[in-house]
């Protein structure tokens, strides 16, 4: 059908047969599950951030006006929409807007410039953009980034800028308001709901198409082993569009059994612990420098976070030192959770030992998840041995997005996806991530891609070759630092400000701007005459 012609890789049928026998798979879309959920829960709290609230109706019921909106300004069901929001209630509403009219949201970071939002636009061929910003902020316009584009062959001919207001966004509330009302969209459970971001491995992230049948059973499975019910209050303090924050068990998880969602734009303790206080808060996820930042704050005796029962710890290792302090000093439950954009997730189960919960990452989602431990040579590796992670399953990409070339050395030819991570499974099957062999940085949880970073510094005239390599950080748990090596003629010094700035005129994300840099002579080599990325060693403890 058009999505594979467009790029995507489907389950292959032998296991996509499986899957279906065994009922992983229900026929539901997202916005049949919020229609769903809605007729149950109608009354129910959904979200609610500073003053603003929606119930599951209301949220329904603007999802539809909205929808209805877009449609009539042209979006299409299939429609790719790059979609661009901080963590505030009217994200919601454009997001269950699109799906209700069958349009494909495209998650961006907030944090991503102009750069990134083109490129991405581009290569998932986008017919728009949507940008939320927060009220009072200098605000970034939709329109500026999109004049920006100069790829002749990308139409990208919808862009809208909302801001995010007391009330609610009645910039768009109006808007929808003398449109007339359509009749949701019932696709295929089976089609491609939207697209995410990979962390990458080369060059500029990478795009998963996930299917809503797919995507909606690992959120089914998350929300068991989370033990989320109609009455968990969750707060949501990660970006609101990172898969960790919709799926494991995230917003969506939470909507899956009718909860409540709060949501902060800010991730200060202060900010945070006013609201678990005043909400009865009883489940967040946070990456580990989060933790590390809560736990350490002078703020933690002055709130009661008595409500606290279950705080997830994902997107980077946790190592058991600051896992303890987790049970020791927010007096909450740790369930740890690995996974990626890609599919597979693990957790920690609420019931495990201590032990288990402390120095691993947990066990699969499903039973249907296969993991398999390899060496260098694709041989498997006994339990306790440590190798790379390989895997596939029910809800696992089976290639990225359109990237016929990339998805050849992603994924092995009986259709594991390698997932650029190192560890082992332990004698009880829970794994341990030990390390990385891929490109990445992982800052605080949010990943860079070097070789996009090097690519652009390259371009700086004072430069002759770059290195941007991982260094660790007591508090991001790794920093970016650029080592560079100098024009010959050059004799003028290059401060790390001086790269800043240059990077900022590319309008890329600011996480990605290096933390450090050091003028070298030559760069430090690995066996395979590549350049040591890795200086830091993510060793097992
Ligand atoms: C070590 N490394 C980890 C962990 C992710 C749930 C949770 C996280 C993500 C996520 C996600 C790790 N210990 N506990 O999508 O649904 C690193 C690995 C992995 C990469 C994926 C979810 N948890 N990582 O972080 O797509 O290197 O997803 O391959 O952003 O983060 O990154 P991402």
């Amino acid at each position: 059908d058009r999505d594979i012609k467009n790029g995507f890789v489907p389950f292959p049928a032998e296991r996509a047969e499986i899957y279906q026998q065994f009922g992983c798979w229900e026929n539901e879309t997202h916005i049949q599950l919020l229609e769903r959920i809605s007729q149950q829960f109608g009354k129910q709290l959904a979200v609610s951030q500073a003053d603003k609230t929606l119930s599951y109706q209301a949220l329904y019921h603007y999802a539809a006006k909205y929808g209805s909106y877009l449609h009539k300004q042209g979006i299409q069901a299939e429609d790719f929409v790059v979609i661009q929001s901080p963590n505030v209630i009217e994200f919601f509403i454009v997001l269950f807007g699109l799906y209700y009219i069958g349009a494909r949201p495209v998650f961006c970071l907030n944090g991503h410039g102009a750069y990134e939002i083109e490129n991405i636009a581009i290569n998932s061929r986008a017919v728009g953009y949507i940008k939320i910003n927060m009220a009072g902020q200098a605000a970034k316009d939709a329109m500026d980034i999109a004049l920006g584009f100069s790829k002749p062959n990308f139409k990208l001919w919808f862009r809208e800028t909302l801001t995010s207001e007391t009330i609610l966004a009645q910039s768009f509330i109006h808007l929808s308001e003398d449109t007339p009302h359509l009749e949701q969209f019932n696709g295929s459970a089976y089609a491609v709901a939207f697209l995410q971001l990979s962390g990458g491995t080369t060059g500029l992230p990478k795009l998963i198409a996930r299917t809503h049948a797919d995507y909606l059973y690992s959120v089914q499975q998350s929300v068991a082993v989370a033990k989320l019910n109609s009455n968990s209050k969750q707060l949501i303090v990660l970006p609101v569009m990172h898969n960790f924050t919709m799926s494991s068990p995230g917003f969506l998880g939470a909507f899956f059994v009718g909860a409540s969602v709060y949501l902060s734009t800010d991730s200060s303790p202060a900010t945070c612990f006013a609201l678990i206080e005043k909400q009865g808060i009883e489940q967040v996820s946070l990456v580990p420098s989060l933790v590390n930042l809560w736990i350490n704050s002078p703020q933690l005796s002055r709130f009661n976070l008595n409500s606290l029962a279950v705080i997830q710890v994902g997107g980077a290792k946790l190592l058991p030192e600051l896992a303890e302090s987790i049970n020791n000093k927010l007096r909450a439950k740790l369930q740890q959770v690995y996974g990626m954009a890609e599919g597979l997730v693990n957790f920690t189960q609420l019931d495990d030992n201590q032990q288990t919960i402390l120095y691993t990452q947990g066990k699969p989602l499903s039973r249907y998840d296969e993991i398999k431990i390899v060496d260098d040579m694709g041989e498997t590796l006994a339990n306790e041995s440590i190798g790379y992670i390989l895997t596939r399953g029910p809800y696992t990409i089976n290639g990225y997005y359109n990237s016929p070339e990339i998805n050849q050395h992603s994924f092995t030819s009986d259709g594991f996806y390698i997932t650029g991570d190192i560890g082992y499974l332990d004698k009880h099957q829970n794994i341990v991530v030990t390390g990385r062999e891929k490109e990445q940085i992982n800052r605080a949880g949010e990943k860079i891609t070097p070789s996009e970073i090097e690519n652009l510094i390259l371009g700086h005239p004072a430069v002759r070759d770059v290195s941007v390599v991982a260094v660790k950080d007591p508090l991001l748990g790794e920093r970016s630092k650029a080592q560079i090596i100098l024009q010959q003629d050059h004799t003028s010094h290059l401060s790390l400000r001086d790269i800043r700035v240059f990077l900022m005129k590319k309008n890329i994300a600011d996480y990605k701007l290096p933390d450090e840099i050091e003028l070298v002579e030559k760069f430090q080599y690995t066996q395979v005459g590549k350049v040591n990325r890795r200086q830091l060693s993510c060793a097992a403890k």
